[in-house]
């Protein structure tokens, strides 16, 4: 018995979607989460990684597919058949990327937005990065840059320049430290300044 082929394009969009959404939501290619910034940033990631993994096995599935089912037979010397021309296939094709890629810029926007990202400048210079807390930040000269994050996992993260700032951009790399309020009181403490009554004193001996 012969399926259907709406039937089975069905099926295989079907497939194709539920498999994209799957390895979306459980592969993670992300370092480990350590800001509250985090889970807005993967909630955008899962949503692109959902969608490249559906567009990547479908045009690589159908490619395979055509490769192996129209391949040349021997004896076939011919040209292929022309075909020209198909409205309702040109207007399909033409109307989901566009929906795709207005979506895509849209949310990306939202993101940006929810993660206090609109407060920045051109003439970049450098940028502040932390993988792990999902925030890139520019920094540009003469221009004082607040950044405002709640960490949410303790421990040493590495800080990255992230615009190609000059010779010596690869080199620029430091480490942002978090630590419980008590680890941070007491190194608070044992790094203080000596108190004033020892300064009076010493310029008054002096
Ligand atoms: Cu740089």
């Amino acid at each position: 018995m012969q399926i259907p082929s709406a039937i089975l394009t069905l099926v295989i969009g079907m497939v194709l979607a539920l498999g994209g959404l799957w390895i979306g939501q459980n592969i993670n290619l992300l370092p480990i989460d350590a800001s509250a910034n985090a889970p807005i940033y993967d909630e955008l990631f899962k949503v692109l990684f959902t969608i490249g993994s559906i567009l990547f096995i479908g045009i690589v599935g159908l490619l395979v597919f055509s490769l192996i089912r129209f391949r040349r037979r021997s004896g076939q010397l011919g040209d292929g058949l022309a075909i020209e021309g198909n409205l309702p296939l040109e207007i399909f094709w033409t109307a989901v990327p566009a929906v795709v890629v207005l979506f895509v810029g849209l949310y990306s926007y939202d993101i940006y937005d929810r993660m206090g990202g609109m407060v920045e400048a051109k003439d970049v210079i450098h940028a502040f990065w932390v993988p792990e807390f999902r925030l890139k930040q520019d920094v540009i000269p003469g221009q004082p840059t607040q950044l405002s994050f709640t960490p949410t996992r303790t421990g040493r993260y590495p800080i990255v320049c992230a615009e190609l700032c000059g010779p010596y951009h690869g080199g620029m790399r430091s480490t942002v430290v978090v630590e419980s309020p008590e680890d941070w009181d007491s190194w608070y403490r044992d790094n203080a300044k000596a108190a004033p009554e020892d300064e009076t004193l010493t310029i008054a001996n002096a």
